[in-house]
């Protein structure tokens, strides 16, 4: 069966140095570089938000970043303001290979919903595509790396089980914010929906 690997938001915002920085991020660019030679097929996933975007606890006044505010969705943490579009910040790091990347899906361009997962914005309902473009490929079985494990990588995974592909994080290449315990729960849920953690 074809085998994609999907690399989650390899960005400079997510790096050390970034806006929204995961400890180590940076450390993983090569060993996701050397994962592509053994895949069919390597997909870029870009978080790229407007300026306005609920997301961003500086578009609600009187919250600070890494709390929780209710969106229409569901509960949602306010993060400090990552991945604007056009800016360096949402650039991918300049050491990812970018020469084996058959596509590049950006997510969370919409200003009243964020978008943590490469299926589906947070309502869970909302499609970004990329079932669509992996099915008529033949690309039904999927490895996940990048950033940040407990809410992108996590949540990409999840979708991707639940949409029927075959699921893989591969832990090593990824690195977690671990928001008050998030990375475990990530991993309980990962598990519970039939995702393989390797
Ligand atoms: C992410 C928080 C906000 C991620 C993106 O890539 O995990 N996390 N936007
Ligand atoms: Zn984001």
């Amino acid at each position: 069966m074809p085998r994609a690997l999907i690399v989650i938001d390899m960005q400079a915002d997510f790096c050390p140095g970034g806006a929204l920085a995961v400890a180590g991020g940076d450390q993983i660019v090569g060993p996701v570089n050397a994962l592509m030679a053994g895949f069919d097929a390597v997909i870029l996933t870009q978080d790229w938000h407007p300026a306005d975007h609920a997301s961003f606890a500086a578009n609600h006044p009187g919250t600070e970043p890494f709390s929780l505010t209710d969106m229409p969705y569901g509960p949602q943490v306010l993060w400090p303001a990552h991945c604007v579009i056009g800016t360096p910040g949402a650039d991918f790091h300049p050491g990812l290979d970018l020469s084996r990347a058959d596509l590049v899906i950006r997510k969370g361009f919409r200003p009243r919903i964020d978008s943590y997962s490469a299926f589906f914005e947070n309502d869970h309902a909302t499609p970004t595509g990329l079932a669509g473009y992996l099915r008529e490929r033949g690309l039904l079985d999927l490895s996940f790396v990048g950033l940040a494990h407990d809410f992108c990588v996590a949540w990409s995974a999840i979708d991707a089980a639940r949409l029927g592909f075959s699921a893989t994080v591969i832990e090593g290449a990824t690195r977690a914010i671990d928001l008050d315990g998030s990375r475990d729960r990530a991993r309980a849920a990962m598990r519970a929906a039939g995702v393989t953690l390797e």
